[in-house]
């Protein structure tokens, strides 16, 4: 038990200070099913489609994600996962969508973004803050796109894209996350990140990204297309398990 209390602390410290926190996957159960069979479904090039928003990457096909929609919420209930980045979060927090992106061979970078930011009295994304939770399914190195992130950005908002540019480009904040197959990363969407561009012929990178909001409230907005039924589907199983 104080394990448990010392591990979920230092995380929500991370959390709070960087923006971001690593869950290495010696610290979550049950990931192995889910990690074989999606690498079954990276291995059919034809189960996706190039990512209209993101050059070069590329995404599940929505009929494929419907299909496997259980294999990839299940995961978050069967394994601790979701109870941790809970737990670690401070907060109940509820799925508003899930990709899962694969990238192979040279790519380019997807860009320093913040999901939630205010610019000319406009606010964009979710309000107040919600978090996005990577679970990688193959190791990834700084040259194979790894994720990164400006550690703290989301603590140093001053709503200005010159200012987030400076932090990009002449701070150094930039945290490179290098990982292994099956660890996950929780950060806060207000924080700068980025994908970085893989540079290696032979890299193929491959990451499932959940976004999670702060209330039922906020799934609203994402009950568009298929994606209500993916909503549907994991709020019956949450509420299997908080009632
Ligand atoms: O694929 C990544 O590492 C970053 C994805 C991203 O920028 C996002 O989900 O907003």
């Amino acid at each position: 038990m104080q394990f448990f209390n010392e591990f979920i602390t230092s995380h929500r410290q991370k959390l709070f200070l960087d923006g971001f926190t690593i869950i290495k996957k010696k610290n979550i159960s049950n990931l192995d099913n889910f990690l074989n069979k999606v690498n079954n479904l990276e291995n059919n090039l034809d189960n996706f489609e190039n990512q209209k928003k993101q050059k070069g990457a590329y995404t599940l096909k929505p009929t494929v994600q419907q299909q496997n929609k259980e294999l990839f919420l299940d995961t978050l209930f069967l394994s601790n996962i979701f109870e941790s980045c809970c737990l670690i979060a401070g907060q109940q927090l509820y799925l508003t969508n899930f990709k899962h992106y694969l990238t192979k061979g040279k790519t380019p970078a997807l860009g320093w973004h913040r999901d939630t930011y205010y610019r000319k009295n406009k606010f964009t994304g979710l309000i107040p803050t919600g978090y996005k939770l990577a679970i990688y399914t193959k190791n990834v190195t700084e040259n194979d796109g790894c994720t990164a992130f400006v550690k703290g950005s989301h603590r140093i908002d001053f709503n200005n894209k010159y200012f987030d540019y400076f932090l990009t480009y002449f701070s150094n904040k930039i945290r490179k996350v290098e990982l292994d197959k099956g660890d996950a990363v929780l950060f806060n969407v207000n924080l700068i990140h980025n994908r970085l561009k893989a540079s290696n012929f032979n890299s193929i990178r491959a990451v499932t990204i959940y976004g999670f909001a702060l209330s039922h409230h906020y799934q609203e907005k994402y009950l568009n297309d298929n994606n209500g039924k993916i909503i549907d589907y994991f709020n019956s199983e949450l509420k299997k398990r908080i009632s």
